[in-house]
């Protein structure tokens, strides 16, 4: 391969002649600029520059070899010469970094909402509202966690708390509290190594990862992270290449993955529009001029989920069930009649979930939904050797207690993990971990629960759980750190 200084690329830096370097190759990207689905300004902003830093969390890692001809590779950067490339620090990067200067410690953490606080003001704008956005009004997305204000516990007394064990099993794996890393998409944007971080954590916590499908790290470099008796489980999209998801499920199988989590509630990404709003606001609106090809929905997100089948159905579990022996999970359950349908299909278990509240806005939380689906799969005798979780709107041990009081086998985190991830990094993740176990082990002893065993349904009093209209004391730790929607054409940062 050529060897080619910083200073050739540099003077490629126009839009009809546009050189980029990506990992130490360069690439002259002029025929592919008006292709690029993430719009052309990002490409010219890195004109003759290195965009690595900018391409690496929102791109998967195989997508260059992908969708680029080999022919646009003209070459590797010298590297006697690569200190050399000088990269601009942007308006953007200026105030991430005068942000972290002013970061509070980590021992000035006292909840999961105070990693979201900090979070807001750390991360670079774009990583801010791909993270913290809900699909529509968000509605679902606040919902999740104020549905658990609608439950009301029963302390019981007199009880032997002096030992308290929180330990518990997940799909046939031996775990240190009933809580585990959910998958989410795009790590990279909040932490230049991505979900490893989340993956160091879990090992030391002793809490299950699930691996994204859609992580910026690859696959790989996740499980190769792992230590040798660390389970991890898959989130999978299905592509509409169903070969493509064969061999991924059965290379996952053959690494030693403990659960197939498939999604099932987005056949379409759902609209969020902090995200998409993020999108005009790094340079001025007079360089939008002349561009009219850029792509105003959601960019990365968008083209990086086009693969994902929308007509996956029910007929689909038998031959997702004839090429693994992975337990399979569906992830996104929102009723009764189709957590007994995964029952039939013969699945493992489900998540309840509604996606973080970013998919269908006013589907319910599934803390409300959790009381009912349990019901419905005991009333149909399915509830034996079927494990059933949730996610969204976790932030309190007590929101764990009442979940598995509530049938629970274990609950999900997804953005918590972020922002912790994102601030702290690893001790930053395995703080969050640590203060909801403190949290559930004061919870567990002051209920008089000494085992995750101990804890039931009689302890919670769920009868306001489905009545949206009583009034909730306001969650001003919530609050301070939601990010508000804002009128058209304003930008949250
Ligand atoms: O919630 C998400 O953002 C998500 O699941 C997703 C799906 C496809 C591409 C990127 C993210």
């Amino acid at each position: 391969m050529k060897n080619i200084t910083p200073q050739e690329v540099a003077a490629h830096n126009k839009k009809d002649d546009l050189w980029i370097v990506i990992h130490g190759k360069v690439y002259d990207l002029t025929e592919f600029l008006p292709s690029h689905p993430g719009g052309q300004k990002i490409i010219l902003k890195y004109a003759g520059q290195d965009a690595t830093d900018a391409f690496d969390p929102i791109h998967p890692p195989d997508i260059i070899s992908r969708y680029l001809s080999p022919d646009v590779c003209l070459g590797e950067l010298d590297i006697s010469h690569a200190g050399v490339m000088v990269k601009k620090e942007s308006k953007a990067d200026e105030q991430v970094r005068l942000a972290r200067e002013k970061m509070p410690r980590l021992d000035e953490m006292y909840n999961v909402f105070d990693f979201e606080s900090v979070a807001k003001t750390v991360l670079k704008p774009e990583a801010w509202a791909y993270y913290s956005s809900g699909a529509d009004d968000e509605i679902s997305m606040r919902e999740n966690h104020n549905a658990f204000h609608r439950i009301w516990l029963r302390p019981r007394v007199m009880v032997n708390v002096k030992q308290l064990d929180l330990s518990t099993t997940m799909l046939g794996s031996n775990v240190s509290m009933p809580l585990y890393i959910t998958g989410t998409a795009l790590g990279k944007l909040g932490h230049p190594e991505g979900e490893l971080v989340l993956t160091r954590a879990a090992a030391q916590k002793k809490i299950i990862q699930m691996i994204p499908t859609l992580a910026s790290c690859s696959f790989d470099e996740i499980v190769d992270m792992a230590r040798p008796e660390q389970p991890q489980w898959l989130q999978l999209y299905v592509n509409s290449d169903r070969e493509v998801t064969k061999k991924f499920v059965q290379h996952a199988e053959h690494r030693g993955i403990k659960g197939l989590f498939v999604t099932v509630d987005a056949p379409q990404l759902g609209r969020r529009e902090k995200d998409m709003r993020v999108k005009y606001s790094d340079d001025g609106p007079e360089e939008m001029d002349g561009q009219k090809d850029i792509n105003r929905d959601e960019g990365a997100a968008r083209y990086i989920s086009t693969f994902i089948d929308p007509s996956l159905n029910w007929e689909d579990l038998a031959w997702l069930k004839s090429i693994t022996t992975m337990p399979i999970m569906l992830k996104g359950i929102q009723t009764p009649e189709d957590a007994v349908l995964a029952a039939r299909h013969g699945c493992s278990g489900i998540v309840i979930s509604n996606h973080g509240g970013r998919q269908l806005d006013f589907a319910p939380s599934a803390i409300e939904l959790l009381p009912e689906i349990m019901d419905a799969l005991r009333a149909e005798g399915l509830d034996k050797n079927f494990e059933v979780y949730i996610d969204g709107g976790i932030r309190r041990g007590s929101d764990i207690f009442k979940a598995v009081a509530l049938g629970a086998k274990g609950v999900g985190i997804g953005r918590p993990a972020l922002f912790a991830m994102s601030t702290y990094g690893d001790e930053g993740v395995k703080k969050l971990i640590q203060l909801l176990q403190d949290e559930l082990v004061m919870c567990m002893r002051l209920m008089g629960a000494p085992t995750i065993n101990h804890i039931t349904k009689d302890m919670v009093d769920i009868r306001n759980l489905k009545d949206h209209f009583v009034q909730s004391p306001v969650d001003y730790l919530g609050h301070h750190a939601y990010e508000q929607m804002l009128p058209r054409g304003r930008i949250n940062k």
